[in-house]
Parts: structure tokens; sequence; C-alpha cells
């Protein structure tokens, strides 16, 4: 893809220095956005609307035309791949996905075909090639996927989770499966971020939102030593490309987020700045952390929590602002601009 005309995001990615804070949103396009909103119910399901090309092109751009933010994410999910893999997925109204098929056994795991990311993930390719044309550079384009162990999580409990005692079970009963499991998550999760590289995606992103329910010991064995060998992939296919770790509640293993090479860590609300920046702040880009419920505040609380977050990087240590996890569905966009408007007053003031 083409270098885009703001590269304010990607530049702080790479720890270089930045006119002012750039800034995204987890979740961005989603359902607080009457927009959204009227696309879905116009369309159908979810799912159809991140396997037509067309409308995932439509729904990335949304929050780009309603807001003032410094990069686009791919409108898909980290459970595409699973899908394309047979598990067969389906989004049930107010229950989250569901999966037809559950991988619990040694048997299970061998069984699972290897993607090829160009016809069983077709549809993400085109997206990316269309949001090429129609984005015309203005903002860089995010690619993701879900860690392994958090997409291990859906496949192995079926669905999503309070306690994980399935996939923990499993765990503890026969490590060597889920190790295999992970492994062939880790090829996938590969094959499909180059391919979405390969298409035109500025940087890329592993979501690993369940890493935080391990034990610091697990949380190495089963999640970071993963995402650790997507980030040597990507790094060796790509050195150029910005590669961001978010493991929510991933605050004790900082250090060795940051040696697997990655660009930046994205960080949950539940992180201390300070110590965070003291532990790796001159290694690597921290992306975060406001509290999304922040959101449902009042304006001048709003603007309070926002100066709260930016003050800790007047030093200059990179920084891109985002939520610490996915906007909720009942927030106001209003509050969103006050939000926006809030990171760039703060730099206007100070420069
Ligand atoms: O219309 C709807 O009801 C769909 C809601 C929705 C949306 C807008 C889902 C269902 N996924 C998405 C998009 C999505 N998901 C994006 C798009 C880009 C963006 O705007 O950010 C991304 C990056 C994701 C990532 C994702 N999906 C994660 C990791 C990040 C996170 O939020 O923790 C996870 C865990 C999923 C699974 C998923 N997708 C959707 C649901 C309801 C869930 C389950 C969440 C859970 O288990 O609690």
């Amino acid at each position: 893809m083409n270098k885009p005309l703001n590269d304010r995001f990607l530049r702080a990615l790479q720890c270089q220095p930045v006119d002012r804070t750039p800034v995204w949103i987890m979740r961005q396009a989603g359902r607080y956005m009457p927009e959204y909103r009227d696309i879905r119910a116009k369309h159908g399901d979810f799912l159809t609307l991140c396997k037509t090309p067309e409308l995932a092109c439509e729904i990335t751009l949304l929050p780009i035309k309603r807001f003032k933010l410094d990069a686009a994410i791919l409108f898909s999910d980290i459970l595409m791949i699973p899908d394309a893999l047979g598990l067969g997925l389906k989004f049930v109204a107010e229950e989250g996905p569901k999966f037809h098929k559950v991988i619990n056994s040694a048997a299970d795991v061998a069984a699972l075909p290897e993607l090829d990311p160009e016809t069983d993930l077709a549809y993400v390719g085109k997206a990316i090639k269309l949001l090429q044309h129609e984005l015309a550079a203005k903002v860089p384009l995010i690619g993701f996927a879900g860690s392994p162990w958090t997409v291990a999580t859906y496949m192995v409990e079926g669905q999503t989770s309070k306690q994980f005692n399935k996939i923990k079970g499993l765990m503890y009963a026969d490590s060597t499966t889920l190790h295999k499991l992970l492994s062939h998550l880790t090829r996938q999760t590969i094959n499909a971020l180059l391919a979405q590289i390969a298409a035109g995606v500025h940087a890329v992103m592993l979501f690993d939102t369940w890493g935080g329910i391990l034990s610091e010991d697990l949380y190495k064995e089963f999640s970071l030593h993963y995402m650790a060998r997507v980030v040597a992939a990507i790094k060796a296919a790509y050195p150029q490309i910005p590669v961001i770790l978010f493991s929510k509640n991933g605050g004790k293993c900082l250090l060795e987020l940051a040696a697997t090479g990655c660009n930046a860590i994205g960080l949950d609300w539940t992180a201390n700045l300070s110590t965070a920046k003291a532990t790796v702040g001159n290694k690597v880009c921290l992306q975060g952390n406001m509290d999304p419920a922040v959101l449902y505040g009042s304006p001048e609380r709003i603007v309070s929590e926002v100066q709260k977050i930016l003050a800790h990087f007047t030093d200059g240590v990179a920084h891109v602002f985002n939520l610490g996890h996915g906007i909720p569905p009942d927030i106001k966009p209003e509050h969103v601009d006050i939000m926006l408007d809030a990171i760039i007053d703060y730099h206007t003031v100070k420069l």
C-alpha cells in the first residue's frame, strides 16, 4: 500500500517523533455507531458483513469518515481463522460466537487443515485491496489476528467463557495436544498476516484477549511463546511492518513482550503507565490505555482522564492513544468526539 499522508501512527510505532499523539479505538467500527447498526440491519448477520469485501470495506471507513482518527482497522474478526478451519462459526444474538465443532482431542487437532489465505480467506485480501483504493492513503490500515492462545480458547470452549475450564483442563490433562493446536494456529496466523501485509496493510496487531487468565509461567509457555513466533516470522519477511501485541491483563510480562521484537505493546486500563514506561518505555511504543467506561462519564471527566494519560508521555516516550479494550456498544458517539478533541487540544496547548 502507498505511504499514508497521515503517518503519525506509523511513526509513533517506530518510536519516531510525532507532531501529536496518534489515536485509534479498539472496535472503532462497531455497534456504538448508528451507521454500523444501519448496515448490519440491512445486510443481516455479522459474518456476512465480514465475508462481503464491499461491506467490510465500507464499514472499515465509517469511523474514519465520522471521527478524527489516525488509523483504520480492517473490519473482520479473530474468529475468521477457526471458521476457515471448518469449525462452523455462528454469532447468536446476546450470546456471542458459537462453534458447531469443538476441539477436544489429539485426533481433532490432527484433522485440522492447513489454510491457504489466498483462497480460504480470500475475502480478507479483497477487502484490503478495496480499502487501498477507498482510503486513498489518507490514514494507515491495521491488519490483525487473534493470538494463537486466545483463538484456541474459543475452539476448545466452543464459545466465549468465564472459567475456561475446558481449555485449562486440556492444558493440565494433555499439554502435548494443546501445544500441537497452538503450533497449528501459529502457522495459520503467520500465513494469514503475511497475506494481509502482501494485500496492503501498514501494520499488524495480535489480540491476546485471554492471555491474562493464565499464571505468569503458563502465560509464557502457552501464549507469549506463540506470539513471539508470529512476531519473528513477520519481522523475517517484512522488517519494516510494525507489529503490536495486546495481551489484556498482560502487564506482568512487559519485558518479555518487548523482547519478542514487537514495535508496540497494547495496555489495558489496569496497567500502571509509570511502571510500564520504566520497564519498556525505551524499547517499544506503548498503546492505550483509557478505561472504555470513562466514555460513560461527563464531558469534563472524559477530558481530565485523557489529560491524565497524556501527561505520562510529555517526555517523548512513544505512545499511541487507545482505549484499554473495545468500545462498548452503548457509548454515545459525541463522547468519542470529546475524547478525540481532548487529545488534539492537549497537543495544541503544549506546542
Ligand atoms: O454486530 C455485532 O454484533 C458484531 C460485534 C462485533 C464486531 C464489531 C464482533 C463480534 N466482532 C467485531 C469486529 C472486531 N472484532 C474487530 C474489528 C475491527 C475493530 O473495529 O476493532 C476486531 C479487531 C475484533 C477482534 C476480536 N473479536 C477479539 C479481540 C479483541 C477483543 O475485543 O477482545 C475477540 C475476542 C473477538 C471475538 C468476538 N467477536 C465478536 C464477539 C461478540 C466476540 C466475543 C467476545 C467475547 O468472547 O467476549
